[in-house]
């Protein structure tokens, strides 16, 4: 094998954020940019000879193109196999549970998750560890450094791999495996739910409507779904993936997810209503009429997890991510288990998973997982609540309301900015962060700020320290809210802030979201100025 060094000077800017590198499409396809930034992940990582790669990607457009180039530079590498889904496709968290089962030393994910695709959109790349989970800060910072300085990538003379028919083939001395990229991971979720009870539901006439949103869970969506489990022909909507998602935003919500939300609260609602994004990993779940927020099926999922086979043996701990709601916390004091808080981003997961400390965790931004993986899992929240709701025989409503008459209820919103001048963004965060130490005591209408700070995460498992994870105002009373930039976004930057009261069971349970948050909106305001800062009235996407 000749492996041959292709001269390239490095690129400013290939920083993974939240979750991988994010661009345009417009900016991965120049000259060497995507192979500077996977030579930089395999210079850092340094495989074993004859180490096993996994690559797959959402299907999203420029994913074959990057495939094909990823393959040849493994080869160049050292690498002795690599197994990519065919079609280029493998759900995040399909290609988490391949890179576990196979035993691979790491992974590729091509994606850029729930943004939009196509030659004018967004694309991604990330890699993930041995342990089937996105690279920790460590290794992504490396990488970014790496990238740097970086002035040649290596690759071998090859032809394309057939990424269409499953086999194997060589590529210089590694050997190309094109796998089926739904069947491990259809089976894997066949050990850890209830199927039968859930066919038995379906034949008892259970109904559901799963939005695939043209992106990659459309064949695990109807190999699950319909075949295993027996849903009708057409309980999948938009399951074939589009490289352009049919030019939406995968993103499941009810901003972009709307006609299933419209399904939901319309006269024929079925039972049961979800969605995934454009790689796979989160999940959206709605009832006949009632929306279930992320962090409330985070909470609702932790409590009645042990009706699935998988959890028959309880939970070592709940994990969720700082901006997601306390109602998970509760569920966990009242199962006697610890709750860890982290930053935002999976991959802070990873280490308490590793080490038995959480079983299952969550975030806000429509991401819920459990030590399956080292992913958040959309069809595995999907499944987890059919299995509950048939073994329950309850609708999401009832359960919805049963949670909160014992738990009390979290009022939640996320409201977004997007497409913010990064400047005034800065600016925004910079004065809220200096300004923080002289609020609490002070009131906004009937709030009063308890507490105010930086988030700061200490790994309780390695000791490491992750700090300016988004700035926290506390009120008393257990009102909340938090502001933090996106490390996902490709235009501009994004201002999120989280709203969060708590009401207690035996308060209103029955208030419509915007009114129980609109004290909370006001004193977002007031507190950061928001409008001062970017002209912005009202944000772009509430969820
Ligand atoms: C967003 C979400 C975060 C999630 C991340 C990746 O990050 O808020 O909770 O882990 O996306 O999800 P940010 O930095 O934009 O807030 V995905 O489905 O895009 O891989
Ligand atoms: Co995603």
């Amino acid at each position: 094998m000749t492996v041959i060094t292709v001269p390239s000077p490095p690129y400013a800017g290939q920083k993974p954020g939240t979750s991988g590198l994010r661009k345009k499409v417009k900016v991965f396809a120049q000259p060497n940019y995507a192979e500077n930034f996977v030579q930089a992940v395999f210079d850092v990582v340094k495989p074993q000879p004859g180490a096993t790669l996994v690559i797959g990607g959402d299907g999203r457009y420029h994913n074959r193109t990057v495939i094909q180039a990823a393959i040849r530079i493994a080869a160049a590498n050292g690498y002795g196999q690599v197994l990519v889904g065919r079609g280029g496709i493998l759900s995040t968290p399909a290609a988490s549970h391949v890179i576990r089962k196979y035993g691979a030393s790491g992974g590729l994910i091509l994606s850029a998750s729930h943004n939009p695709g196509g030659p004018d959109e967004d694309f991604g790349i990330k890699y993930n560890t041995a342990n089937g989970g996105p690279a920790p800060e460590a290794v992504t910072e490396a990488v970014y450094l790496r990238t740097q300085t970086i002035d040649r990538w290596l690759t071998v003379e090859s032809a394309d791999v057939d990424l269409d028919a499953c086999g194997s083939t060589r590529c210089g001395d590694m050997t190309v495996s094109v796998i089926d990229p739904v069947a491990d991971y259809a089976d894997l979720m066949e050990t850890l739910f209830d199927f039968g009870t859930i066919r038995s539901a379906v034949k008892g006439g259970f109904r559901m409507a799963f939005d695939a949103m043209h992106a990659v869970t459309g064949p695990y969506a109807h190999e699950i779904l319909e075949k295993r489990l027996g849903f009708p022909a057409g309980t999948v909507r938009n399951g074939v993936p589009l490289e352009d998602f049919g030019g939406h935003h995968p993103d499941p919500n009810m901003v972009h997810a709307h006609e299933l939300f419209e399904t939901m609260f319309g006269p024929d609602a079925p039972d049961f209503g979800a969605a995934s994004d454009g790689d796979g990993d989160r999940n959206l779940i709605v009832g006949r009429g009632r929306f279930v927020t992320p962090s409330d099926s985070l909470a609702m999922l932790a409590a009645n997890a042990h009706l699935a086979p998988g959890y028959r043996g309880g939970l070592k701990g709940i994990a969720r991510s700082m901006p997601t709601s306390a109602a998970a916390d509760r569920v966990a004091a009242s199962l006697g288990i610890p709750c860890f808080e982290t930053p935002t981003g999976w991959k802070f997961f990873g280490n308490l998973l590793d080490a038995g400390m959480a079983t299952i965790c969550g975030e806000e931004s429509a991401g819920t997982g459990s030590d399956h993986v080292r992913e958040k899992d959309g069809l595995w929240a999907v499944l987890l609540w059919l299995n509950i709701l048939a073994v329950r025989k309850i609708s999401v409503d009832d359960l919805a309301r049963e949670h909160w008459d014992t738990y009390g209820r979290n009022y939640y919103a996320r409201h977004d900015y997007e497409a913010l001048p990064t400047d005034k963004a800065d600016a925004l965060m910079a004065e809220l962060k200096a300004a923080l130490p002289n609020l609490p005591g002070k009131a906004f209408g009937h709030l009063t700020v308890a507490e105010a700070d930086s988030f700061s995460y200490l790994d309780p498992v390695d000791g490491s320290t992750s700090a300016n994870q988004g700035l926290r105002v506390l009120f008393e009373g257990g009102s909340r809210i938090v502001f933090r930039l996106s490390g996902t976004g490709t235009e501009g930057a994004t201002l999120r802030v989280y709203l969060e009261r708590y009401e207690m069971a035996s308060g209103n349970l029955e208030q419509e979201t915007p009114h129980a948050l609109a004290d909370l909106i006001v004193a977002a305001e007031a507190i950061a100025g928001i409008e001062r800062h970017t002209g912005r009235t009202a944000p772009d996407v509430v969820t």
